[in-house]
């Protein structure tokens, strides 16, 4: 094989904090006023992708946004010094101040959607930055991450890079979180599902009535477009309106596919039989192997309590395949018995399952999946890339130095409005940026 995955986790962030602020996922609302350890939420994400890096898996990071984003709240007119208007927006709206603070750029499965060069009609690996505009701390993300995305993946030769999509919910797009790959091997042409929760032109078709849809079926066709994607190489699938009103706010919450294997819930579209039959049939050199969870084995709500969905599906040399999925899973009866049938059945590619404690990240609703963006190289892509961000020995021990220097081990509401906070995170972003050589990205260092 000529090619492979690549990982990059969101290297999680000083401000790393719960605030309630993503209505619709449920972690999110029952932590609202939980105190966070960002120190430990790094850790555990570092331990993560330093596994799967001596597993022999390609892995690399992102880098944690400025936060307090001050640039965004001077946009919306405070004035003042840095220390003034964060003192003046933690007296006057808190929950602006905690929406500027989020850490959530660490879910890089959101950061953007990305077509390998199999697929594409220029043959380049083609990203686009998710807009993420169905919640305000989110939305604030892409313009730094498309210019993080261009340092890494700067040789246009091999790589395309679009803008965020129109910053309106009718193109809401929340990136790789509802785009799933699948392919006979990464270096031959796959099949692009492209999940989405309602189409914004069209108000006759169903829509969740509780919790609110964050892709549009408008925004998915877009990105398929930009990326020079063929209907023949696209498939195009409604979420089922009453399974995002259970809380899966994203598609990875209740599905993950890799290679020609999608594993699924039974509840995860609107017609599962139909997305399975043109799947299968627009797959190049394989049959998709589906592997789906029955309600009456794992009921909706221990799926989305266990996020046994948001697990990382990873193909071993061997063609097997590994489940890595958070510990959650281990502590919920049906989901544990789900898992050790699935491993004890031959019928389907997955023989292992490695369990990794992110219970920091999962608070707030984010699990293994939604930590990693995944990005399918060819060898002579992966050499172009910028080399300081692929996680090594030495890198993993100087981001465990640097996290331990830099990072509070509590961290409530109140500390947002702390100018210190600002100092030690945009501090530790400098050196952070001088560490991987990745130049500089930041707002404070532009
Ligand atoms: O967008 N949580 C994130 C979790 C993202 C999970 N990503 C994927 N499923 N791919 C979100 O809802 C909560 C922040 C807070 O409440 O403090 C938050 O943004």
């Amino acid at each position: 094989m000529t090619a492979f995955e690549m990982n990059f986790d969101g290297l999680v962030g000083p401000t790393h904090n719960y605030a309630g602020l993503s209505f619709g996922n449920i972690a999110s609302q029952s932590n609202a006023t939980a105190i966070s350890n960002p120190k430990e939420a790094a850790k555990q994400g570092l331990q993560k992708m330093k596994a799967l890096a001596d597993m022999g898996y390609k892995q690399g990071i992102l880098l944690p946004h400025e936060r307090p984003a001050i640039g965004a709240l001077k946009a919306l007119g405070y004035q003042g010094s840095d220390a003034d208007v964060l003192r003046q927006v933690g007296r006057e709206n808190p929950a602006l101040l905690s929406a500027i603070s989020s850490a959530s750029c660490m879910w890089t499965a959101n950061a953007g959607t990305v077509s390998p060069s199999a697929d594409t009609a220029d043959g380049r690996v083609h990203f686009t930055a998710a807009n993420l505009n169905a919640k305000f701390h989110r939305s604030i993300e892409h313009p730094t991450t498309t210019r993080m995305l261009q340092a890494i993946f700067h040789d246009n030769r091999h790589f395309a890079h679009h803008p965020a999509l129109p910053a309106i919910a009718s193109f809401g797009d929340e990136g790789a979180a509802n785009h799933t790959r699948f392919c006979a091997q990464y270096d031959a042409p796959g099949v692009e599902l492209f999940v989405y929760g309602k189409e914004a032109f069209n108000e006759a078709r169903p829509a969740p009535l509780k919790f609110p849809a964050r892709q549009t079926l408008e925004a998915s066709q877009a990105i398929a477009r930009l990326h020079g994607l063929g209907d023949a190489q696209c498939v195009f699938a409604q979420q089922r309106p009453e399974t995002i009103d259970a809380g899966v706010f994203h598609n990875d919450v209740i599905a993950v596919g890799n290679g020609n294997v999608l594993f699924y819930h039974e509840t995860a579209f609107v017609d599962p039989a139909q997305v399975l039959a043109e799947l299968d049939a627009k797959l190049i050199g394989a049959r998709l192997i589906p592997i789906c969870v029955p309600t009456a084995e794992v009921s909706l709500h221990d799926a989305v309590r266990s996020y046994l969905f948001n697990s990382q599906l990873l193909s071993q040399t061997d063609g097997s395949m590994t489940l890595i999925v958070p510990a959650e899973c281990h502590a919920i009866d049906s989901v544990a018995a789900y898992l050790t049938r699935l491993l004890a059945d031959p019928a389907n590619p997955i023989r292992t399952v490695q369990v990794f404690d992110l219970k920091q990240s999962m608070n707030n609703g984010g699990g293994p999946a939604c930590l990693r963006l995944r990005v399918a190289l060819t060898a002579a892509e992966y050499q172009a890339i910028h080399p300081g961000v692929i996680m090594t020995q030495d890198l993993y021990q100087q981001l465990n130095a640097w996290v331990d220097r830099h990072y509070r081990d509590r961290l409530v509401s109140a500390d947002l409005a702390d100018p210190l906070l600002l100092l030690e995170s945009r501090t530790a972003l400098d050196q952070l940026t001088r560490l991987t050589g990745l130049g500089n990205i930041y707002p404070f260092q532009l």
